[in-house]
């Protein structure tokens, strides 16, 4: 009986192996199809600027351009004088390195041309490679999705590289360099095989279940596998979205009655003169959004208008924008000036909105600005006051209490990305590991062994998408937008 489950895993798992196989077979085969080239370090001047090639006429490529024409050792890196091959024209003395395939970042044969990084120089050997028969200039992408092609980087370690590429905080460079490094994809392969297996032994149970007198045990196992899986895909997708908001940015709102500092605030954090500061109330009257790393994580701070009734349309509808923008919110900057928290404006703050914004578990941190102003002796002992941070806008003093308390509250909204598992950073994760869970909930439910297994291979399918086995082209495509010409 083991022998005939053993062959049906392996006929499984030779299943899940020929989706890999559609998926490279849409690729020009090892060495095949043009070569590109490209700039791939950026634009403008520089000290080294790179320039890559990458097909079967790499090799042909690095010997026009160079002298003394013989390919330099693999994989290290030799001085050359590169010149016009038609002209025979010098145009830098620069390292060139070459890549034969497969072991190369695409899976073809790559070179690379470590040039001075002045515009002269990298346009005088874009133009040298262009003449050089069977090159053509890469385009945006085009690189990365020859290494997808050839089976160098899943879809998921793609879009750990565009994401590196983009990554602009401490947090989001931690958390693409894990996708980057295939955790995301593993953690799917892992799943994947779990699935292989159950399915083999629900085959098995078809196949032979009657007259083999296979026993219940193996549909058994099936169930409790299924059933592991189900709670570990439930785990992730219950994350709160934090991978997609470390990729794109926590909310983070700045309210508070008018003149407790919240554009000082906004422009202390943001370091720049976003917003308008005067001691005029209702100065600020639109929200004003502004990208920030705060404390490492990627944040959208929003500006808001002071909260107040009785004011004219304009204000009035700047309250209730920022009304609604703390509906929003994945985290509340609530600012009160500290030398007037007696004051009606302050006390009803406290009472309704802060009161309500904590009574909704919003994430909240309430700040006393203004300390500065208060007496030696600081706050009153009689105030009864919610939990909250003492800074001064005018001297910094309490800035770094507060950029603590900021790294604390972002870890929890947006995952801390070098620790636990990996986590869903787009909606096409999210879209389909549901699609998983939702197939593996038609098994539970299922009394027929057939869709049983049909549900098992809807579950995989989805799990292999996800991955990038047999991924659609529109799929690819708008992944690969994000990349830029040389990479
Ligand atoms: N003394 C003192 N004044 C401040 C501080 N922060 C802001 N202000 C002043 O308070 C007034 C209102 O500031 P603003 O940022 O426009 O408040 P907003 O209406 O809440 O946006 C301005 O005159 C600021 O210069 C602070 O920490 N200490
Ligand atoms: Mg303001």
């Amino acid at each position: 009986m083991w022998r005939e489950l053993w062959t049906l895993a392996a006929r499984a798992a030779r299943g899940s192996r020929r989706l890999c196989t559609s998926q490279s077979s849409r690729a020009p085969a090892f060495g095949s199809g043009a070569t590109i080239f490209a700039l791939s370090s950026g634009q403008g001047r520089c000290g080294i600027a790179v320039i890559r090639t990458s097909g079967p006429a790499s090799s042909h490529a690095l010997r026009s351009l160079t002298a003394p024409r013989d390919l330099p050792p693999a994989r290290s890196a030799s001085l050359r004088l590169l010149s016009d091959p038609h002209t025979g024209e010098p145009l830098d003395r620069a390292l060139v390195l070459w890549f034969p395939g497969p072991q190369s970042f695409t899976g073809e044969d790559c070179v690379e041309f470590h040039v001075h990084g002045g515009p002269a120089v990298v346009s005088g050997v874009l133009q040298a490679l262009g003449s050089v028969p069977g090159l053509r200039p890469a385009e945006a992408g085009e690189f990365t999705r020859r290494a997808f092609a050839h089976g160098k980087l899943s879809l998921t370690e793609v879009e750990g590289l565009a994401d590196l590429i983009h990554a602009e905080t401490e947090a989001q460079r931690r958390q693409a360099l894990r996708q980057l490094d295939g955790e995301l994809g593993q953690l799917c392969r892992s799943w994947a095989e779990t699935l292989t297996k159950a399915l083999a032994h629900v085959e098995a149970y078809i196949d032979f279940g009657e007259d083999d007198n296979l026993e219940d045990v193996v549909l058994e196992q099936a169930d409790s596998e299924v059933q592991g899986l189900v709670v570990a895909l439930d785990a992730h997708l219950r994350d709160a979205r934090r991978g997609q908001r470390l990729r794109s940015g926590a909310h983070v709102v700045v309210t508070g009655p008018p003149n407790a500092g919240k554009s000082s605030l906004v422009n202390l954090l943001s370091q720049k003169p976003v917003s308008i500061v005067s001691p005029e109330p209702g100065t600020t009257r639109d929200v004003l959004e502004i990208p920030v790393d705060l404390a490492g994580f990627p944040a959208l701070l929003s500006d808001t208008a002071g909260l107040r009734e009785g004011v004219g349309p304009v204000e009035q509808e700047g309250v209730r924008r920022a009304r609604e923008r703390l509906g929003q919110a994945d985290l509340i900057l609530a600012v009160l000036d500290a030398s007037d928290l007696a004051s009606p404006s302050s006390c009803d703050f406290l009472d309704t909105v802060v009161a309500l914004l904590g009574a909704q578990s919003q994430r909240l941190l309430l700040v006393l600005n203004k300390s500065d102003l208060l007496p030696p002796e600081g706050l009153g002992p009689s105030l009864d006051l919610p939990p909250h941070l003492l800074l001064s806008c005018l001297t910094r003093e309490g800035l770094d209490g507060l950029l603590e308390a900021l790294k604390k509250e972002l870890a929890a909204v947006c995952g801390d990305p070098s620790t636990g598992p990996p986590l869903l950073t787009r909606a096409r994760h999210r879209h389909h590991l549901q699609g998983c869970l939702d197939a593996l909930g038609h098994y539970n439910q299922t009394r027929d062994l057939a869709l049983a297994a049909e549900a098992l291979r809807v579950a995989r399918r989805h799990l292999s998408h996800l991955t990038g086995g047999g991924g659609t082209e529109e799929v690819l495509d708008i992944i690969f937008r994000d990349f830029c010409v040389g990479k």
